[in-house]
């Protein structure tokens, strides 16, 4: 059996969660069209749909958030942040933001043209919409290895360089105003990214000219993940490997929802002077002044005291043996994941773990649908309901490459009794999978469906 980390905290404050019936969960379930961001999440015994802004903050941070300053302009709490973002990014400007895709917004509408093209390991969703958004193509350049849910590798989350040189001598440095790295890379299953391909995609990016921004919203994981796996790192502390890693580029982008243990803020970080001025214009058009950049000053003292504890490492060890625990306990049951487990979340395999159900009648969902009605777990479905669409082309419809169900680990939240349960729901589910129907959408929006569309058993 797999070891669970003894938790480096003790519990100082609770919130109850409830466990529903079986009868309860069927009718909410058909209430909801079978689409779980429809549920109330009260409904939710176990919610493992997002570790994005769902992380249990520590006493210091709820009593920075009574000392928060909410002076409009020049706040005690944005100098709090400003010397934690110096101490551990180096750059040289900031901006903080309501959350990562308003950090996103801005770098994209002031460096996008209509045609340009934006390379990266993996873009997000929200990022890839943005640079669409602006007229642009991101390109996700990841390496082979990650395409193959079964195959492990140290640091599944890399960029391929050749690809990345390749793509550029394609396109031409005039159609690439910034190049980027997501880590860990959330979209291949929250795999980490070795600081050596960091150093490779710096080298290629400075070689070509052309500005590096990172996605930093889960860097502490990484560099965790480093400490661990990467020769000459094992000695070195995590705040030592970020300062490294974030010295490589020349920008970042941030959720602070992530390791910044916050519950809402972004942030966007650079060295250049010139772009710094203009983010500061588009800031105040869309966020708010510089200081606080559409957040209270509660919320900027939250993430000045969180992004320090995030690093860590008493606390990094107990996350990622937290998250492997759950994978591994999912791989003795039977049931497929993306290995090796990831920082935040594990990945299940639906489309090899339900083979009997086609594409077309989405697998992922299928499984998301019956691990809340087996056990009231709620999961996200990253397959065909999220990601298939029309060929541009054709017209026909491309399914995900992957079938894949994420089970994202909320920070300092559940214990080892809530993962077994988990874990006892799947394997439970394992034993009786070829049973499980397949479903059909009856209704969709136009844009980004899987939030909205309601679905029935296929019979
Ligand atoms: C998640 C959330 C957000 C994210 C990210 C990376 C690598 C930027 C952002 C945007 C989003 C989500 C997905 C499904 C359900 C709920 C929420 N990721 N870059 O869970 O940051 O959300 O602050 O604008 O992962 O992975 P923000």
């Amino acid at each position: 059996m797999p070891v669970y980390p003894a938790e480096p905290f003790r519990i100082k404050v609770i919130e109850p969660i409830r466990r529903t019936t079986y009868a309860e969960r069927q009718q909410l379930l058909q209430q909801a069209g079978y689409n779980l961001f429809k549920l109330r999440a009260e409904d939710i015994y176990i919610d493992l749909l997002t570790d994005s802004g769902t992380t249990a903050m520590s006493d210091h941070q709820w009593g920075g958030i009574m000392q928060g300053d909410e002076s409009y302009a020049g706040a005690r709490s944005f100098f709090n942040l400003e010397a934690a973002v110096k101490a551990i990014s180096g750059f040289k400007h900031f901006v903080p933001t309501h959350q990562g895709r308003a950090a996103e917004n801005i770098l994209c509408t002031l460096l996008v043209k209509p045609g340009d093209s934006i390379p990266s390991n993996s873009h997000f969703d929200t990022t890839g919409a943005n640079i669409r958004a602006a007229g642009g193509n991101p390109i996700d350049l990841v390496i082979d290895e990650a395409k193959d849910p079964a195959k492990p590798h140290p640091f599944k989350g890399n960029m391929d360089i050749d690809k990345l040189v390749s793509f550029i001598e394609q396109t031409g440095i005039e159609s690439i105003p910034f190049g980027m790295l997501t880590v860990t890379n959330n979209t291949v299953g929250g795999q980490p990214v070795s600081m050596a391909n960091v150093k490779a995609v710096s080298e290629v990016y400075r070689r070509y000219g052309i500005p590096f921004f990172i996605d930093a919203c889960r860097y502490a994981e990484n560099a965790y993940f480093i400490k661990l796996r990467e020769e000459g790192y094992a000695s070195k502390t995590t705040l030592e490997i970020a300062q490294e890693m974030f010295s490589l580029s020349d920008g970042c982008t941030m959720s602070a929802k992530k390791d910044a243990l916050a519950n809402i803020g972004g942030l966007l970080c650079m060295n250049d002077d010139a772009l710094f001025e203009r983010t500061k214009q588009a800031l105040i058009l869309r966020e708010g002044f510089p200081t606080y950049g559409g957040l209270a000053g509660r919320d900027l003292e939250a993430m000045a005291r969180g992004l320090h504890e995030g690093l860590d490492e008493d606390y990094l060890a107990y996350r990622l043996a937290q998250t492997a625990y759950l994978g591994e306990g999912l791989l003795a049951a039977g049931v497929p994941i993306v290995q090796p487990p990831g920082g935040h979340a594990i990945y299940v395999d639906a489309g090899r773990f339900l083979p009997h159900i086609p594409v077309e009648q989405f697998p992922g969902q299928a499984l998301v649908i019956e691990m809340y009605r087996a056990g009231g777990v709620r999961a996200v479905e990253l397959g065909s309901v999220a990601f298939a669409h029309p060929d541009p082309h054709t017209g026909e419809t491309v399914h995900s490459a992957l079938e894949l169900v994420r089970l994202a680990i909320p920070r300092r939240v559940y214990t080892q009794a809530h993962i077994d349960y988990v874990i006892e729901t799947l394997a439970e589910i394992a034993a009786r999978k070829d049973a499980l129907k397949g479903v059909r959408i009856v209704q969709q929006p136009e844009l980004l469906r899987h939030f909205t569309a309601e679905f029935a058993i296929v019979a």
